[in-house]
Protein backbone atom coordinates (compact mmCIF):
# COMPACT_ATOMS: atom_id res chain seq x y z
CA UNK A 1 0.00 0.00 0.00
CA UNK A 2 1.38 3.07 -1.28
CA UNK A 3 1.93 5.31 2.36
CA UNK A 4 -0.04 8.63 1.89
CA UNK A 5 1.66 12.08 3.59
CA UNK A 6 -0.32 14.96 3.82
CA UNK A 7 0.67 18.45 3.76
CA UNK A 8 -0.28 18.80 7.31
CA UNK A 9 1.07 15.86 8.54
CA UNK A 10 4.40 16.87 6.63
CA UNK A 11 4.73 20.28 8.55
CA UNK A 12 3.96 18.88 11.84
CA UNK A 13 6.61 16.54 11.55
CA UNK A 14 9.12 19.36 10.47
CA UNK A 15 7.31 21.35 13.25
CA UNK A 16 8.67 18.58 15.40
CA UNK A 17 12.37 19.47 14.53
CA UNK A 18 11.62 22.27 16.56
CA UNK A 19 11.09 22.03 20.16
CA UNK A 20 10.19 25.81 20.90
CA UNK A 21 7.70 25.90 17.68
CA UNK A 22 4.56 26.50 19.06
CA UNK A 23 2.30 25.52 15.85
CA UNK A 24 2.11 29.60 14.36
CA UNK A 25 3.95 28.63 11.24
CA UNK A 26 1.86 25.56 10.74
CA UNK A 27 -1.43 27.68 11.70
CA UNK A 28 -0.04 29.79 8.53
CA UNK A 29 0.59 27.30 6.12
CA UNK A 30 -2.62 25.57 6.56
CA UNK A 31 -4.35 28.66 6.29
CA UNK A 32 -2.84 29.18 2.45
CA UNK A 33 -3.73 25.52 2.01
CA UNK A 34 -7.44 26.12 2.76
CA UNK A 35 -7.54 29.30 0.10
CA UNK A 36 -5.47 27.41 -2.28
CA UNK A 37 -8.01 24.30 -2.24
CA UNK A 38 -11.02 27.13 -2.47
CA UNK A 39 -9.32 29.09 -5.12
CA UNK A 40 -9.00 25.19 -7.24
CA UNK A 41 -12.72 24.71 -6.73
CA UNK A 42 -13.18 27.74 -8.32
CA UNK A 43 -10.79 27.51 -11.34
CA UNK A 44 -11.97 24.39 -11.97
CA UNK A 45 -15.60 25.12 -12.54
CA UNK A 46 -14.99 28.46 -13.65
CA UNK A 47 -16.35 27.59 -17.14
CA UNK A 48 -19.59 26.41 -15.91
CA UNK A 49 -20.67 28.79 -13.18
CA UNK A 50 -20.65 32.45 -14.19
CA UNK A 51 -17.30 33.39 -12.75
CA UNK A 52 -15.51 33.62 -15.83
CA UNK A 53 -15.31 36.95 -18.22
CA UNK A 54 -14.36 40.59 -16.78
CA UNK A 55 -15.01 41.65 -13.41
CA UNK A 56 -15.38 45.43 -14.44
CA UNK A 57 -13.42 46.86 -11.72
CA UNK A 58 -9.70 47.42 -12.68
CA UNK A 59 -6.38 46.59 -10.28
CA UNK A 60 -3.39 48.71 -9.40
CA UNK A 61 -1.62 47.46 -11.84
CA UNK A 62 -4.66 48.90 -14.25
CA UNK A 63 -5.55 45.39 -15.63
CA UNK A 64 -9.40 44.34 -16.00
CA UNK A 65 -9.89 42.36 -13.34
CA UNK A 66 -11.24 38.70 -13.90
CA UNK A 67 -13.63 37.72 -11.26
CA UNK A 68 -11.41 34.65 -10.77
CA UNK A 69 -8.85 37.60 -9.42
CA UNK A 70 -10.61 38.77 -7.19
CA UNK A 71 -12.33 35.55 -5.69
CA UNK A 72 -8.91 34.27 -5.30
CA UNK A 73 -7.51 37.98 -3.58
CA UNK A 74 -10.73 37.42 -1.43
CA UNK A 75 -9.96 34.24 -0.03
CA UNK A 76 -6.31 34.34 0.63
CA UNK A 77 -6.97 37.35 2.61
CA UNK A 78 -9.62 36.16 4.37
CA UNK A 79 -8.00 32.85 5.19
CA UNK A 80 -4.72 34.77 6.24
CA UNK A 81 -6.42 37.33 8.72
CA UNK A 82 -8.78 34.60 10.47
CA UNK A 83 -5.82 32.41 10.48
CA UNK A 84 -4.48 35.01 13.13
CA UNK A 85 -0.92 34.50 12.34
CA UNK A 86 -0.32 37.71 10.19
CA UNK A 87 0.20 41.22 10.76
CA UNK A 88 0.62 42.57 7.64
CA UNK A 89 -0.78 41.20 4.33
CA UNK A 90 0.26 42.66 0.85
CA UNK A 91 -1.66 41.32 -2.12
CA UNK A 92 -1.23 42.40 -5.84
CA UNK A 93 -4.92 43.08 -6.48
CA UNK A 94 -3.98 45.85 -3.89
CA UNK A 95 -2.45 49.49 -3.93
CA UNK A 96 -1.79 49.15 -0.48
CA UNK A 97 -0.98 46.42 2.21
CA UNK A 98 -3.24 45.72 4.98
CA UNK A 99 -1.49 46.79 8.05
CA UNK A 100 -3.11 44.34 11.07
CA UNK A 101 -1.32 46.07 13.76
CA UNK A 102 -2.96 49.64 13.11
CA UNK A 103 -6.34 49.30 14.67
CA UNK A 104 -8.58 46.43 16.10
CA UNK A 105 -8.04 43.42 13.83
CA UNK A 106 -8.33 39.51 14.23
CA UNK A 107 -5.62 38.00 16.89
CA UNK A 108 -2.32 39.64 15.11
CA UNK A 109 0.86 37.00 14.32
CA UNK A 110 4.53 37.61 13.75
CA UNK A 111 4.23 36.41 9.73
CA UNK A 112 4.00 39.29 6.79
CA UNK A 113 2.72 37.64 3.61
CA UNK A 114 3.16 38.87 0.18
CA UNK A 115 0.87 36.95 -2.42
CA UNK A 116 0.02 37.08 -6.23
CA UNK A 117 -3.79 35.79 -5.65
CA UNK A 118 -3.70 34.38 -9.48
CA UNK A 119 -0.74 35.23 -11.61
CA UNK A 120 -1.47 34.92 -15.08
CA UNK A 121 -4.94 35.70 -14.69
CA UNK A 122 -5.72 36.83 -17.98
CA UNK A 123 -4.82 33.17 -19.50
CA UNK A 124 -8.19 31.52 -17.39
CA UNK A 125 -10.80 31.93 -20.63
CA UNK A 126 -8.31 29.79 -22.97
CA UNK A 127 -8.00 27.29 -19.43
CA UNK A 128 -4.04 28.00 -19.13
CA UNK A 129 -3.02 26.94 -15.97
CA UNK A 130 -2.53 29.92 -13.68
CA UNK A 131 -0.97 30.03 -9.87
CA UNK A 132 -0.95 31.72 -6.96
CA UNK A 133 2.28 33.32 -5.06
CA UNK A 134 3.16 33.74 -1.69
CA UNK A 135 6.31 34.96 0.15
CA UNK A 136 6.64 34.94 3.72
CA UNK A 137 8.76 37.48 6.15
CA UNK A 138 8.82 37.32 10.22
CA UNK A 139 8.16 41.04 11.41
CA UNK A 140 12.06 41.94 12.58
CA UNK A 141 9.66 44.58 15.11
CA UNK A 142 8.83 42.47 18.30
CA UNK A 143 5.61 44.57 19.12
CA UNK A 144 3.43 47.40 18.43
CA UNK A 145 3.50 48.89 15.15
CA UNK A 146 5.53 47.58 11.91
CA UNK A 147 8.56 49.67 11.36
CA UNK A 148 10.47 50.44 8.47
CA UNK A 149 12.46 47.96 8.77
CA UNK A 150 10.25 45.19 8.72
CA UNK A 151 9.33 46.64 5.43
CA UNK A 152 12.63 46.73 4.24
CA UNK A 153 13.66 43.15 4.35
CA UNK A 154 15.37 41.86 1.66
CA UNK A 155 14.24 38.61 -0.18
CA UNK A 156 16.85 36.89 1.43
CA UNK A 157 15.48 37.03 4.54
CA UNK A 158 12.47 35.41 3.60
CA UNK A 159 11.19 32.38 6.28
CA UNK A 160 9.25 30.36 3.49
CA UNK A 161 8.27 30.91 -0.34
CA UNK A 162 6.20 28.92 -2.15
CA UNK A 163 3.47 28.82 -5.29
CA UNK A 164 0.38 26.98 -6.29
CA UNK A 165 -0.57 25.91 -9.98
CA UNK A 166 -3.79 25.35 -10.62
CA UNK A 167 -3.33 23.01 -13.18
CA UNK A 168 -4.05 19.52 -14.79
CA UNK A 169 -3.76 18.79 -11.10
CA UNK A 170 -3.24 21.36 -8.31
CA UNK A 171 0.44 21.28 -6.84
CA UNK A 172 1.38 23.26 -3.76
CA UNK A 173 5.33 24.14 -3.77
CA UNK A 174 7.13 25.99 -1.32
CA UNK A 175 10.36 26.13 0.80
CA UNK A 176 11.79 27.25 4.30
CA UNK A 177 14.69 27.40 3.28
CA UNK A 178 15.84 23.85 3.64
CA UNK A 179 14.97 22.66 0.59
CA UNK A 180 11.65 22.40 -1.77
CA UNK A 181 8.90 20.10 -1.59
CA UNK A 182 5.86 19.96 -3.41
CA UNK A 183 2.66 18.51 -2.99
CA UNK A 184 -0.55 17.35 -5.56
CA UNK A 185 -4.43 18.29 -4.18
CA UNK A 186 -5.91 14.75 -4.21
CA UNK A 187 -9.23 16.46 -4.37
CA UNK A 188 -10.94 12.94 -3.39
CA UNK A 189 -9.85 13.60 0.32
CA UNK A 190 -9.27 17.05 -0.20
CA UNK A 191 -5.93 17.01 0.90
CA UNK A 192 -2.84 17.92 -0.69
CA UNK A 193 -0.13 14.69 -0.42
CA UNK A 194 3.61 14.59 -0.77
CA UNK A 195 4.18 14.07 -4.47
CA UNK A 196 7.95 16.02 -5.21
CA UNK A 197 9.56 15.63 -2.00
CA UNK A 198 12.77 17.05 -2.12
CA UNK A 199 12.26 18.76 -5.59
CA UNK A 200 15.12 20.25 -7.13
CA UNK A 201 16.13 21.83 -10.81
CA UNK A 202 18.20 20.05 -12.90
CA UNK A 203 21.59 22.00 -13.29
CA UNK A 204 21.07 22.13 -17.00
CA UNK A 205 18.66 22.30 -19.57
CA UNK A 206 17.79 22.67 -23.22
CA UNK A 207 14.19 24.81 -23.00
CA UNK A 208 14.50 28.70 -22.90
CA UNK A 209 11.25 30.72 -21.88
CA UNK A 210 10.56 34.27 -23.06
CA UNK A 211 8.52 36.23 -25.05
CA UNK A 212 10.32 36.76 -27.90
CA UNK A 213 7.84 39.64 -29.33
CA UNK A 214 10.05 41.51 -26.96
CA UNK A 215 13.27 41.22 -29.31
CA UNK A 216 13.71 44.38 -30.35
CA UNK A 217 13.17 45.79 -26.93
CA UNK A 218 15.94 43.80 -25.70
CA UNK A 219 19.49 44.82 -24.63
CA UNK A 220 21.88 43.47 -27.34
CA UNK A 221 23.59 41.04 -24.44
CA UNK A 222 20.25 39.12 -24.47
CA UNK A 223 19.92 39.27 -28.01
CA UNK A 224 22.79 37.48 -28.51
CA UNK A 225 21.97 35.20 -25.76
CA UNK A 226 18.82 34.40 -27.31
CA UNK A 227 20.78 33.48 -30.95
CA UNK A 228 22.83 31.30 -29.29
CA UNK A 229 19.51 29.21 -27.73
CA UNK A 230 18.34 29.27 -31.20
CA UNK A 231 22.40 27.90 -33.05
CA UNK A 232 22.69 24.36 -34.24
CA UNK A 233 25.32 22.94 -32.12
CA UNK A 234 24.55 18.90 -30.75
CA UNK A 235 27.52 19.08 -28.59
CA UNK A 236 25.63 21.68 -25.92
CA UNK A 237 22.16 20.42 -26.94
CA UNK A 238 21.21 23.13 -29.52
CA UNK A 239 19.27 24.84 -30.52
CA UNK A 240 17.00 25.17 -27.59
CA UNK A 241 13.37 24.31 -27.45
CA UNK A 242 11.70 27.33 -26.96
CA UNK A 243 8.50 27.01 -24.77
CA UNK A 244 6.26 29.97 -23.25
CA UNK A 245 2.85 29.96 -21.59
CA UNK A 246 2.38 33.50 -20.78
CA UNK A 247 1.54 32.62 -17.21
CA UNK A 248 4.72 33.18 -14.86
CA UNK A 249 4.05 29.71 -12.44
CA UNK A 250 3.47 27.35 -15.22
CA UNK A 251 6.72 28.48 -17.23
CA UNK A 252 8.58 28.56 -14.03
CA UNK A 253 7.28 25.40 -12.72
CA UNK A 254 7.92 23.22 -16.17
CA UNK A 255 11.53 24.76 -15.79
CA UNK A 256 11.49 23.30 -12.07
CA UNK A 257 10.73 19.65 -13.03
CA UNK A 258 12.76 19.42 -16.63
CA UNK A 259 15.20 22.38 -16.53
CA UNK A 260 15.34 25.35 -18.37
CA UNK A 261 15.16 29.16 -18.09
CA UNK A 262 13.04 31.99 -17.92
CA UNK A 263 13.59 35.28 -18.57
CA UNK A 264 11.90 39.05 -18.34
CA UNK A 265 14.59 41.33 -18.97
CA UNK A 266 14.45 44.68 -19.14
CA UNK A 267 12.25 46.09 -22.33
CA UNK A 268 11.13 49.56 -23.69
CA UNK A 269 8.47 49.62 -22.12
CA UNK A 270 9.16 47.87 -18.80
CA UNK A 271 12.45 49.23 -18.18
CA UNK A 272 12.78 47.83 -14.86
CA UNK A 273 11.34 44.28 -16.19
CA UNK A 274 7.69 43.88 -15.55
CA UNK A 275 7.42 41.38 -13.05
CA UNK A 276 7.06 42.26 -9.21
CA UNK A 277 9.68 41.87 -6.85
CA UNK A 278 7.68 41.42 -3.71
CA UNK A 279 5.08 38.52 -4.42
CA UNK A 280 6.30 36.83 -7.67
CA UNK A 281 10.38 37.59 -8.09
CA UNK A 282 11.55 37.15 -4.48
CA UNK A 283 9.50 33.96 -3.30
CA UNK A 284 10.48 32.00 -7.25
CA UNK A 285 13.99 33.44 -6.79
CA UNK A 286 13.82 31.62 -3.17
CA UNK A 287 12.70 28.61 -4.27
CA UNK A 288 14.71 28.41 -7.31
CA UNK A 289 17.95 28.70 -4.84
CA UNK A 290 16.82 26.52 -2.76
CA UNK A 291 15.97 23.73 -5.43
CA UNK A 292 19.88 24.10 -6.60
CA UNK A 293 19.15 27.00 -9.00
CA UNK A 294 19.62 30.24 -9.85
CA UNK A 295 17.70 33.75 -10.11
CA UNK A 296 19.20 37.11 -10.83
CA UNK A 297 18.35 40.45 -12.70
CA UNK A 298 20.88 39.81 -14.49
CA UNK A 299 23.73 42.05 -12.53
CA UNK A 300 22.45 40.65 -8.94
CA UNK A 301 20.72 38.13 -7.67
CA UNK A 302 17.41 39.03 -6.70
CA UNK A 303 17.30 37.95 -3.37
CA UNK A 304 19.73 40.93 -2.35
CA UNK A 305 17.69 43.57 -4.26
CA UNK A 306 16.87 46.14 -1.53
CA UNK A 307 12.82 46.70 -1.57
CA UNK A 308 11.83 50.16 -2.24
CA UNK A 309 8.04 49.96 -2.75
CA UNK A 310 5.14 47.28 -3.10
CA UNK A 311 4.80 46.90 -6.04
CA UNK A 312 8.69 47.67 -7.38
CA UNK A 313 9.61 45.68 -10.72
CA UNK A 314 12.36 44.13 -11.58
CA UNK A 315 14.24 41.77 -14.39
CA UNK A 316 14.01 37.89 -13.95
CA UNK A 317 16.00 35.16 -14.95
CA UNK A 318 15.61 32.35 -13.47
CA UNK A 319 16.09 28.85 -13.94
CA UNK A 320 18.80 25.68 -14.13
CA UNK A 321 22.05 26.86 -12.44
CA UNK A 322 24.51 26.70 -16.04
CA UNK A 323 21.69 28.67 -17.83
CA UNK A 324 21.66 31.35 -16.07
CA UNK A 325 25.59 31.07 -15.58
CA UNK A 326 25.64 31.34 -19.44
CA UNK A 327 23.13 34.91 -19.19
CA UNK A 328 25.27 36.21 -16.98
CA UNK A 329 28.41 35.70 -19.03
CA UNK A 330 26.96 37.38 -22.15
CA UNK A 331 25.32 40.75 -20.05
CA UNK A 332 29.18 40.79 -18.69
CA UNK A 333 30.30 40.76 -22.27
CA UNK A 334 28.63 43.13 -23.60
CA UNK A 335 28.14 45.52 -20.37
CA UNK A 336 29.95 48.08 -22.52
CA UNK A 337 27.76 47.84 -25.19
CA UNK A 338 24.90 48.23 -23.94
P1 LIG B 1 3.87 39.11 -21.36
C1 LIG B 1 0.92 37.40 -16.55
O1 LIG B 1 0.23 38.58 -16.88
C2 LIG B 1 2.31 37.79 -16.11
O2 LIG B 1 2.25 38.63 -15.02
C3 LIG B 1 3.11 36.54 -15.80
O3 LIG B 1 2.33 35.51 -15.31
C4 LIG B 1 3.74 36.20 -17.14
O4 LIG B 1 4.98 35.53 -17.03
C5 LIG B 1 3.93 37.58 -17.79
O5 LIG B 1 2.97 38.45 -17.18
C6 LIG B 1 3.66 37.53 -19.27
O6 LIG B 1 3.92 38.84 -19.77
O7 LIG B 1 4.33 40.54 -21.50
O8 LIG B 1 4.83 38.14 -22.00
O9 LIG B 1 2.44 38.86 -21.78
Amino acid sequence: MMSIQTLEQFIIEQQAQFPTAKGEFTRLLQAISLAAKIVHREVNKAGLADILGKHGNCNVQGEEQQKLDVFADNHFMDALKRGGECCYLASEEHEDGIDLTKGKHYRLGKYMVYFDPLDGSSNIDSNVSVGTIFSIYKRKTVEGELDKEDFAQSGRQQVAAGYVIYGSSTVLVYTTGRGVDGFTLDPSIGEFCLSHPALTIPKDGHVYSVNESNYNQFSSAIKHYLQYCKEIDPTTNRPFSSRYIGSLVADFHRNMIQGGIFLYPATVQYPKGKLRLMYECNPLAFIAEQAGGKATTGRMPILDIDPKELHQRTPLIIGSEKMVDMVEKYIHEYADVE
